[in-house]
């Protein structure tokens, strides 16, 4: 690995503490540590037809993505008000990163069934067991303009960088030359976009933006998707919309343990779980963006999905 590492294209990101270095792997953006576990991940990872995976772009939605498929798949073991949601951090609800090494479990949640797999790795880099598997893949997706403000503001202040410290046109600039973690932004989401067309059996594409504006019928349309369908009963009782507000951005923010708690505990690199709940705002980027940047990133989000059909805007 060590060898392969001098050969590949490297990016340092000034405006950056935590993530110094990022290495173009397979075209995609990374740090050292994700690229190794995506090629551990590939070599070694056995899929199991029955797994279930939970894909995304950093900053895209993963954490409401994770909360949602832990309530709807724990709901006979939990009501709201006895979940682990309201005491544990959803990326510990559901752990198991494909490119961190996945040692699967139920956790006893999910009597004999395994929990989903989530991962950042974009679909033409997912190891070949899970598409010869015809496992499930969920994939949510939002706005590239707030998912970058997104991206900026999580890094910063996980850093602690004052704004003036980390100018946004740096993290702007770099972005749109496809530079992030995970990027580009575009072929991440192009790759599981186009592969819905290809197998929509067996991969679901959420936008962020939908499931805001409507979540009802799109947690009924994941639950279904993932195999733990509402009954109507269910429905009646009111169970989807006590799990839409169990999981909703106000009420997990609000909760102790993501105001005080860090994703790995007193580490020096951990991160607060705070950081992952900041405003939920739909066009916050607004704030951000110059006329200038609009326009940039407009002809930008044009020249590469203006021609695929995929509508980001
Ligand atoms: P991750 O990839 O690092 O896990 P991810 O969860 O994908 O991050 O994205 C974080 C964004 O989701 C944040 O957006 P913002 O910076 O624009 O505020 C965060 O606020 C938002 N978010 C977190 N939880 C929820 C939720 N329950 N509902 C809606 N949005 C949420």
């Amino acid at each position: 690995m060590e060898e392969m590492f001098k050969t590949l294209p490297q990016h340092t990101c000034s405006w950056l503490k935590s993530m110094p270095t990022l290495y173009k792997y397979q075209d995609v953006w990374n740090t050292q540590e994700f690229v190794e576990g995506t090629i551990l991940a590939q070599q070694n990872f056995k899929a199991d037809p029955s797994d279930v995976f939970l894909c995304s772009l950093p900053k895209s939605g993963t954490t409401w993505l994770k909360a949602l498929v832990f309530a709807i798949i724990t709901r006979e073991t939990f009501d709201v008000s006895t979940s682990p949601l309201l005491t544990t951090l959803p990326h510990h609800c559901l752990p198991n990163c494909l490119e961190l090494g996945v040692e699967r479990s139920n956790e006893n949640y999910t009597n004999s069934r395994f929990l989903p797999i989530p991962t950042h790795i974009p679909y033409n880099s997912l190891p070949q067991s899970i598409i010869a598997s015809n496992c499930k893949i969920v994939y949510i997706y939002r706005n590239m303009k707030d998912v970058l403000v997104s991206y900026y503001n999580f890094f910063r202040e996980k850093d602690k960088i004052p704004v003036e410290d980390a100018p946004f046109e740096v993290a702007f600039d770099e972005f749109c030359h496809g530079i992030s973690w995970c990027g580009p932004y575009w072929d991440h989401v192009l790759g599981y976009w186009r592969a819905s067309l290809d197998r929509p059996e067996v991969i679901l594409l959420l936008k962020y933006e939908d499931m805001k504006k409507d979540p009802t019928s799109n947690v009924k349309r994941l639950a279904d998707f993932i195999g733990y369908p509402f009954t109507i009963k269910e429905e009646e009782e009111g169970v989807i919309e006590n799990i839409i507000k169990l999981c909703s951005f106000e009420n997990l923010k609000s909760l102790e343990v993501n105001k005080s708690g860090k994703l790995f505990g007193d580490h020096p690199d951990s991160t607060e779980n705070r950081l992952f709940f900041r405003k939920a705002k739909d066009g916050d980027w607004e704030n951000y963006f110059t006329h200038q940047m609009v326009e940039k990133i407009d002809k930008l989000i044009d020249d590469k999905l203006g021609a695929t059909g995929l509508v980001l805007k």
